[in-house]
């Protein structure tokens, strides 16, 4: 397969990863809009969002529950984070794996562009 990030996933390309579990990979961004930018994605290639069903969606709250400790780890947890996940086009997605952007050490400025 293609998908830049199960290359990462199989470790066929670096990445700076920062936690592992056997269903999720965390990584450093390598393009970081923020002080801590990290991805949070699951193993299993899923498109985006709208690939998520019955059958998959426990991983969103894995997913969720590793952005948290993530959080906490990097000391952003008190003053603040951002968790985003661009869909499709319009929604600014580039890589169609999906991914939980978690940005944090700034602060965030609303709307997104
Ligand atoms: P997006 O939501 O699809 O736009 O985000 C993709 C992100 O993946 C983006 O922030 C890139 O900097 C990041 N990224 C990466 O960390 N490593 C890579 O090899 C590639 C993209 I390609």
């Amino acid at each position: 397969m293609d998908c830049i990030f199960c290359k990462i996933v199989r470790k066929e390309v670096p990445a700076a990863v920062v936690y592992e579990d056997n269903d999720i990979l965390a990584f450093k961004d390598i393009n970081p809009q923020a002080p801590i930018h990290l991805l949070i994605i699951p193993k299993q290639h899923l498109t985006s969002i709208m690939d998520i069903d019955d059958s998959n969606g426990d991983i969103v709250k894995k997913i969720l529950l590793v952005a948290k400790n993530l959080a906490r780890k990097n000391n952003i947890d008190n003053k603040g984070f951002r968790l985003v996940v661009n869909t499709g086009n319009d929604g600014g997605q580039t890589v169609h794996h999906l991914h939980f952007h978690l940005l944090g050490g700034r602060f965030m400025t609303w709307p997104p562009g």
